[in-house]
């Protein structure tokens, strides 16, 4: 259980870095029954949603799924789950809101995600929160660790540049099932490439009071901002 003085430390620790690892936050139970359901949703080998040249740009080769919005009622145990919320509203104040629930699988050899926000960092306030769920362990052998900047969240637009350069700073964060991973999406954040038979995260992203729900239709990359509604590249940098 964690203590209300807890949530007070860990959403500080959250809002120094723009990031925050906890372990063992979900029950293995859970995490390997929300598991099989994506496996049984994915397979082995799901079409790909997006379009050749967003793949090429952004190295993003993942396949979104969205289980609550399908009705899938065994995501909502952690949606739900009161200390998360608790944290939650420990970060974002008052009258945060979840956005959507989104599953997303990476097949293996593919290449993970280059460097991004999630959203435009135009307006400081206005973010999502990521808060991702590990239903099963990253290791060294598959692949796929998430990589971040800490401090990046205050810096504004991410630099133009190589999407995949190693910074000197950078934060290497290696997942077991049942973490927690909570992410300001104007972070600079990344996911390494999946060497090992596939990987899955499911992000129950949030947002806080006065954030639009539309904050994550514009993804920004290092080479460019992309504009998911239309599938299409708004700006090459
Ligand atoms: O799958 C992950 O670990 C992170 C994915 C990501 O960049 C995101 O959900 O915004
Ligand atoms: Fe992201």
């Amino acid at each position: 259980m964690i203590k209300q003085m807890d949530y007070k430390t860990l959403a500080d620790r959250f809002w120094v870095n723009g990031f925050l690892h906890i372990p063992n936050f979900f029950s293995k139970d859970l995490m390997t029954k929300l598991n099989r359901i994506c496996l049984e949703q994915f397979g082995m080998d799901p079409d790909w949603e997006h379009t050749n040249e967003f793949i090429e740009k952004s190295n993003c080769e993942i396949v979104p799924w969205f289980p609550i919005r399908e009705g899938v009622r065994e995501f909502l145990d952690v949606d739900q789950d009161s200390r998360f919320s608790q944290l939650t509203q420990e970060i974002l104040g008052e009258g945060w809101q979840n956005l959507y629930c989104m599953s997303m699988f990476s097949k293996k050899g593919t290449n993970g995600q280059a460097w991004h926000q999630d959203s435009p960092p135009d307006d400081a306030k206005k973010f999502n929160l990521n808060r991702l769920v590990y239903t099963h362990s990253i290791t060294e052998e598959i692949g796929g660790q998430v990589v971040a900047v800490p401090g990046s969240h205050k810096t504004g637009l991410i630099t133009k540049g190589d999407p995949d350069e190693n910074f000197d700073n950078q934060v290497i964060l290696t997942p077991k099932q049942g973490d927690l991973v909570l992410l300001h999406g104007h972070c600079w954040h990344r996911v390494l490439p999946v060497t090992g038979a596939y990987r899955v995260s499911t992000n129950f992203r949030a947002i806080p009071s006065g954030t639009p729900e539309e904050i994550t239709d514009t993804a920004i990359y290092r080479n460019m901002k992309y504009y998911f509604p239309t599938n299409e590249v708004i700006e090459e940098r």
